[in-house]
């Protein structure tokens, strides 16, 4: 690292603060800090946003001696734009004064708490859309003022702004899950029920939650990426995110007494009902980027862009938008699901984008049911055939059992990651492996378990006889 080069530092005034983040990572410096910095950058307004780690320090240990700006790389095809990023004030972590960010939440400037905590950090059981009440945060929250969990900290947050005779801030929810708004309704109302139900009766009069869809690829930041931004803006940034050009965010118009920042100016979409874009992106993009990632993994391609650089993963892909995925949906308004389709793929094949095949692996348990499964149980009711979705699943039941097809340990990144290896580890044969894995109720809704159950394992019988390429060239044939 060229440690001579001076440290980027923020140069002008900070901006006022009306936003709290919760799970300050890079996809939101990549995404909502940017349509914010432009609205500011635009119009003004005291949209600035103070970020919360709800665990680690990293973070605010990189951002904060750089006065908490950082460049945003976008990696074209036809270049790199660096991009430096005002919008983000302060960091702060939250297990380090839990009281602290309370106050601040609670603090009448705050407007709206973003949040992207991962599909995990709601606690909600996925298949009821409930808190999980025996979540070991949320057990922590239940018995203890300062909280762990992100729905911890808004409820208590919120308690705090009632008993101070405060409105609520809008909860703007920019997650991966399908209807995140109602998602986080729920966790939140909740806890708040098991808290004091007076005030979940508020919250749930007086709170908003609108749903959001929101869509850029954002890769991991790497250390060569930190070298390579040196080279080429001559400052020494230890936080910056790469992201591609594309950026998209569709937002519910339903935010506490109207108030919001006029995002419609910098591109958001404001619109009644998000459902259709969520469906369309989480089953297009999502879905085919778990199906890409756990057979691109096990065929051994690095990254999405190594995987469709591949022409049998590149029909494969091809093949689940125009026969699985597109037939199962509605198009949002206005919008193409071929054309969107195509410009997926174009946006896959960016080579500047290095989105390792293992990231996007990890965390399956909280993802399949939303990216995967909800296309596959419409498409048996519908009779329409899935090979391609089902041999999606029986990769992820092969991923999850902890070994590649070379033999050697996949690092497996899931909060189910320990039980999902055993129930592997004690069944023999990929029948029992499949029918053990389809067992995980919290997954699996038991009608689709059983539906699926004979396909998925001769999917899987044919990763285990053939390897992962060669059953994915197979579907073709
Ligand atoms: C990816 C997403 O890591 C993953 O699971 O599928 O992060 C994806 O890149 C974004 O949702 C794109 O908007």
């Amino acid at each position: 690292m060229p440690a001579e080069l001076p440290r980027l530092s923020r140069t002008g005034p900070a901006p006022g603060v009306g936003i709290v983040h919760l799970g300050l990572g890079a996809f939101f410096r990549a995404h909502g800090a940017i349509y914010f910095a432009e609205l500011m950058k635009q119009s003004g307004g005291d949209w600035g946003a103070i970020g919360v780690s709800l665990k680690s320090p990293k973070t605010r240990d990189m951002l904060v001696p750089q006065g908490c700006v950082y460049t945003a790389l976008e990696l074209g095809r036809n270049g790199q734009i660096p991009n430096v990023v005002t919008s983000v004030v302060d960091v702060r972590v939250a297990p380090e004064d839990p009281a602290a960010i309370i106050s601040l939440m609670a603090n009448p400037s705050i407007k709206i708490v973003t949040l992207t905590v991962t599909e995990k950090g709601y606690c909600h059981e996925p298949s009821t859309g409930k808190l999980d009440l025996k979540h070991p945060d949320i057990g922590h929250d239940l018995r203890h003022e300062w909280p762990r969990s992100a729905p911890g900290y808004l409820v208590r947050a919120l308690q705090r702004r009632r008993e101070a005779g405060l409105q609520p801030f809008t909860i703007l929810t920019c997650d991966n899950l399908p209807h995140n708004g109602r998602v986080v309704r729920q966790v939140v109302l909740d806890l708040a029920r098991e808290i004091d139900p007076d005030l979940a009766d508020w919250i749930a009069a007086n709170g908003r939650f609108p749903a959001t869809m929101v869509d850029r690829i954002v890769p991991a930041t790497k250390p060569e990426d930190i070298a390579a931004v040196s080279a080429l803006t001559g400052y020494l940034d230890l936080a910056p995110v790469m992201h591609e050009p594309f950026r998209q965010w569709v937002i519910e118009d339903d935010f506490v007494d109207g108030t919001r920042p006029d995002l419609g100016a910098v591109g958001a979409q404001m619109v009644d009902d998000v459902t259709a874009f969520e469906h369309m992106k989480l089953r297009m993009l999502n879905g085919t980027h778990s199906a890409l990632a756990y057979l691109g993994y096990l065929a051994g391609h690095e990254t999405i862009a190594d995987a469709v650089a591949d022409p049998v993963f590149s029909q494969f892909v091809k093949d689940l938008w125009s026969a699985e995925i597109i037939p199962a949906l509605t198009p949002p308004p206005g919008e193409s699901l071929t054309a969107y389709s195509e410009s997926l793929f174009a946006r896959y094949a960016n080579p500047a984008i290095r989105h390792r095949t293992w990231q996007i692996a990890m965390d399956g348990s909280q993802k399949l049911p939303q990216r995967i499964l909800s296309t596959l149980t419409e498409n048996y009711s519908a009779g329409r055939p899935s090979p391609g979705l089902l041999l999606a699943v029986a990769a992820w039941m092969r991923y999850v059992g902890g070994t590649d097809e070379t033999g050697r340990p996949i690092e497996v990144k899931d909060p189910l990651a320990e039980r999902l290896r055993r129930l592997s580890d004690a069944a023999a044969t990929p029948q029992a492996k499949v029918a053990a894995l389809l067992s995980v109720s919290e997954i699996f809704e038991p009608k689709l378990a059983q539906q699926i159950q004979n396909d998925v394992a001769q999917a899987y019988q044919r990763l285990v006889t053939s390897g992962a390429r060669t059953a994915v060239q197979m579907l073709a044939s």
